[in-house]
């Protein structure tokens, strides 16, 4: 058996986030545990590069427009949707987590999906450095995880040949 994992190694890495303005307060917070893990795991402070946009519906267009350069080994994307504070939270939820998913499948960059989704505020606050850890930290360590589990893998076989 052959098993095949990603080691969080982050030098020589390159690296953008996508975060959004919108409760701004957590998204802050969740760059701040995303740079820093980052940086934790070798990640040049220079290969990190961190576009904001108004909100989370938002996030898929740059992220796309990111991962197209070809210049980032993986995107981050963070925001905080909060259902208490919107009529069209299941809209903007669901749209965020299609647009990423989109992303990903037609670049072939790992796109990080830690667009939380809460109930209340304080559900958001306890994951952007709160009780529950920094989901910013963790989209850090699992996108240098999937850039060097990409990089294990098989080359895809070019169907044009
Ligand atoms: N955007 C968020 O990131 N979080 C939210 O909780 C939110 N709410 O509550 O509405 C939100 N809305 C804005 C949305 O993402 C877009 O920026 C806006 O609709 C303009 O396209």
């Amino acid at each position: 058996m052959n098993e095949l994992r990603g080691a969080p190694a982050g030098a020589g890495r390159r690296v953008a986030v996508v975060a959004a303005r919108f409760n701004g307060t957590v998204t802050a917070k969740l760059v701040e545990g995303a740079v820093a893990g980052l940086a934790h795991h070798g990640v040049a402070a220079d290969d990190v590069d961190v576009a904001w946009v108004p909100g989370a519906f938002e996030i898929p267009l740059v992220a796309g427009r990111l991962a197209s350069t070809g210049r980032y080994d993986a995107v981050l994307a963070l925001g905080a949707i909060v259902r208490g504070e919107t009529a069209h939270f299941d809209l903007v939820a669901n749209e965020a987590a299609r647009g990423v998913a989109e992303v990903t499948r037609a670049t072939g960059v790992p796109v990080i999906f830690e667009i939380l989704a809460t109930e209340d505020l304080a559900q958001a606050e306890a994951r952007a450095g709160g009780e529950h850890g920094n989901k910013g930290w963790e989209a850090a360590v699992a996108a240098l995880e999937m850039a060097d589990l990409l990089r294990r893998l098989p080359d895809a076989v070019d169907a044009g040949r």
